[in-house]
């Protein structure tokens, strides 16, 4: 199913004159505040953030899944999935794989389904977390750093698998989320399963074309409950730097313990250039995939922050791949991305308004009231006709969300695909 560029226009035509009179507003606004509003809904119409193909159907909890209908049960559904949600929003242009729920049959034909809706292949992402069918050897008590060196082989050679099928695809990267870990003290030797991963990700990095990045994701605790051998980003940091200058940490905003500080970690990491790889979602106790923004807004904008300064004061770091990664256990998965992507991209505008010359100064002169008031000036600021400005200048839906209900998508989804398909994936 692909949407009609047609019934987008027809949809927006209905809200253009409210969308225009608020625009005007806020451009004279921010244009007496000398902000060059052009500049920043160019960034925001360039932002992209890529959709895993593991989101376009409903998530579950260990206690049960609530499928939802019309969920894509091929790969190449997933891609029309993400095409109707760039047709929308304009800010999805790529797809994030998972090996091997998504090995494509047929390459070409894929590639041309992915073109044809403006979707690029984005990072690659393999998969030692879950035994396949009839497994040679298990990874139950770990992949990359198993103690057994034909567990370890197996895992290296899926994540080498992984990168010849990125490769056909357009893919240049490599997302490495090692689940291994422990779920008992004493279970393993912290020293031992460290550096077995170390040697298993310097293969793994060895098999790396030359243009490709790798990924190193880090979690404190999950599927393990006592420890996880890549646990922080200082963990991930180090084999990063061990392995060479094309590995990055990738951070996870839902893979911190409660109030950590990710601006501060995202800071550090970009002025040491490694931060390569970024998923939104948000949380309230954990790792919780919730909707991005949905909770901790104004910690995304600080966030968002330390990434626009990063991004403008840091060429020593690559320009970072974004992703969403969250699930939907209750609600349509299409709806909830749409709302993710509103809210990176409301916090990334707000972001980009912040008087980062008179924040300097305020810091200079140790005014911490005015930086406050820097910042949350920013904050407060209603970006969102920006937002519609820079989707409408693409051909996008001045409100997706609204849209999407209009034009009855996930209606007409269910009556393609059945009422009882479910996606592949987790
Ligand atoms: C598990 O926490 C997880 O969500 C990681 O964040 C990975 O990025 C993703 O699964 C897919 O492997
Ligand atoms: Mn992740």
């Amino acid at each position: 199913m692909k949407i009609d560029r047609q019934k987008i226009e027809e949809a927006n035509k209905r809200s253009l004159d409210s969308h225009i009179n608020s625009y005007n507003y806020l451009a004279d606004y921010l244009t007496k505040k000398d902000i060059e509003v052009d500049k920043v809904i160019t960034k925001l119409a360039e932002f992209q953030v890529a959709i895993p193909s593991w989101a376009l159907g409903a998530g579950g909890t260990r206690f049960g899944r609530f499928g939802f209908q019309g969920e894509p049960a091929t790969l190449e559904q997933k891609i029309d999935d993400v095409g109707a949600i760039h047709a929308l929003t304009q800010t999805a242009g790529a797809i994030s794989l998972h090996i091997p729920w998504d090995v494509p049959t047929d390459y070409t034909a894929i590639i041309e389904r992915a073109q044809s809706q403006d979707i690029l292949f984005d990072a690659v992402n393999s998969n030692t977390f879950q035994d396949q069918k009839d497994p040679a050897e298990s990874y139950r008590f770990g992949s990359l750093s198993h103690i057994d060196e034909a567990v370890r082989k197996q895992a290296v050679a899926h994540n080498t698998e992984v990168i010849e099928i990125g490769n056909r695809l357009g893919s240049k990267s490599l997302t490495v989320w090692l689940a291994d870990g422990a779920s008992f003290p004493g279970q393993t030797n912290f020293q031992t399963a460290l550096e077995q991963t170390q040697k298993s990700l310097g293969e793994i990095y060895a098999s790396l074309p030359d243009d490709w990045k790798l990924f190193i994701e880090y979690k404190p605790y999950e599927p393990n409950f006592y420890s996880t051998v890549i646990q922080d980003w200082g963990t991930s940091f180090m084999l990063a730097n061990e392995c060479g200058e094309k590995a990055y940490t990738l951070v996870d905003l839902g893979h911190h313990l409660p109030n950590t500080n990710i601006e501060q970690i995202v800071s550090t990491l970009m002025l040491k250039g490694k931060l390569g790889g970024f998923h939104f979602n948000d949380s309230k106790y954990g790792d919780d995939d919730l909707t991005v923004g949905s909770v901790k807004p104004y910690a995304l904008f600080l966030i968002f922050n330390a990434l626009v300064y990063g991004m403008e004061n840091n060429p020593q770091n690559p320009y970072p791949a974004w992703m969403i990664d969250a699930s939907h256990n209750i609600k349509d998965p299409l709806e909830d991305i749409i709302q993710s992507l509103e809210a990176i991209q409301e916090a990334y505008a707000k972001a980009l308004l912040v008087d980062q010359k008179a924040l300097n100064e305020a810091q200079q002169a140790h005014d911490v009231v005015k930086c406050q008031e820097i910042l949350q000036d920013a904050y407060r600021t209603d970006v969102r006709p920006l937002l519609e400005k820079a989707r409408l200048q693409r051909g996008g839906a001045l409100h997706p969300l609204n849209t999407y209900r209009s034009l009855k998508i996930r209606e007409q989804l269910v009556s393609e695909r059945g009422a009882d398909s479910v996606a592949t994936g987790l």
